[in-house]
């Protein structure tokens, strides 16, 4: 589902850390496997990144694990842990 924030974000009329205040920001850490170099950080967070309501996201290699600031009126936990999984990697939510 696409928001009007991510119209005003994709149009560069607000930042990518800003939002409407309409949804509600949550963070999701997702512990993340099968990363091996910094290759696999950029692939993770670009795959996370094409969905829309995606404010920030962090990604620890040595740590394996993701952190995603997302909007919950855009996306869900599912969608970002199926863009980990489809980019290759072991995605599990750690509550
Ligand atoms: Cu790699």
């Amino acid at each position: 589902m696409t928001t009007c924030c991510d119209v005003a974000r994709r149009g560069g009329i607000i930042g990518k850390g800003e939002r409407c205040d309409m949804g509600e920001t949550a963070t999701q850490r997702i512990e993340t496997t099968g990363m091996h170099c910094p290759s696999c950080v950029k692939l993770v967070k670009m795959s996370v990144e094409e969905l829309d309501g995606i404010e920030t996201v962090d990604v620890d290699l040595e740590g394996g694990l993701t952190e995603v600031r997302y909007d919950t009126s855009s996306t869900d936990v599912e969608h970002i842990v199926g863009k980990i999984e489809a980019a290759g990697y072991g995605a599990a939510p750690i509550e």
